[in-house]
């Protein structure tokens, strides 16, 4: 069994805010939400029978409504410490998570649903979870949705993609973004709510 790379998926403002409070900082940003549901959601198109996996801490969980829980169409591992010691060896029925004590039992259990079919892994917070992942060997890859505005903020992600230029760590082109995700972006960036915002793509170095 070979572990699967891992893509970190955030949004963040100029000063790579992601959360107060224990949610999202900003509202209204529909259209930016539908886009991580299906980046998340897409498989590659070799593998089309398996789903992908979304791996998030409890708070993050917590976070989501509870008329979007678990994020249908992909696997749901949440990371939390009062998870059992053995996770489940069967996969959880269609509308539940799986729970887990730590990264490094949620990329086994990833591994082990879907690695073999060729799905992906993603990484979706909070930051506590996005710096144990960015930690991990297999971290390759941020989607990065990087807002034009500021807001007040309580949490950071751990990792600073201002500018054009991070240690260790290549911006990706628009068209390596659109062969990636699927997606086709909008030149110029994007605008709602009347925040103006792009998508990114960094893939790590070495
Ligand atoms: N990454 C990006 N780019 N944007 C985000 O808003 C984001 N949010 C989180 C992690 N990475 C992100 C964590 N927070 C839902 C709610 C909160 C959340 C992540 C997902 C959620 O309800 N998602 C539904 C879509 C619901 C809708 O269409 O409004 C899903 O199916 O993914």
């Amino acid at each position: 069994m070979t572990t699967p790379e891992l893509t970190l998926i955030v949004a963040a403002t100029r000063s790579m805010g992601i959360g107060f409070q224990g949610t999202m900082p900003w509202k209204g940003l529909k259209k930016e939400m539908q886009y991580f549901a299906r980046v998340t959601t897409r498989v590659p198109t070799s593998s089309q029978t398996i789903q992908n996996a979304v791996i998030m801490g409890r708070k993050t969980w917590d976070s989501i409504p509870p008329k979007f829980r678990p994020l249908k169409n992909r696997l749901n591992i949440v990371i939390t410490r009062s998870a059992p010691a053995h996770p489940p060896s069967s996969p959880p029925p269609a509308d539940a998570e799986v729970r887990v004590p730590s990264v490094e039992a949620a990329l086994r259990y990833a591994a082990e649903a879907n690695s073999s079919s060729g799905g992906r892994v993603f990484v979706m917070g909070g930051a506590q979870i996005y710096e144990a992942a960015l930690r991990h060997p297999s971290a390759k890859r941020v989607l990065l949705t990087s807002l034009d505005a500021d807001f007040e903020c309580d949490t950071v992600f751990p990792l600073d993609l201002t500018g054009d230029k991070a240690e260790g760590w290549e911006k990706k082109s628009r068209e390596e973004l659109q062969a990636w995700t699927g997606e086709e972006i909008e030149e110029g960036g994007q605008e709602e709510a009347g925040i103006k915002y792009e998508f990114q793509m960094w893939e790590k170095k070495y």
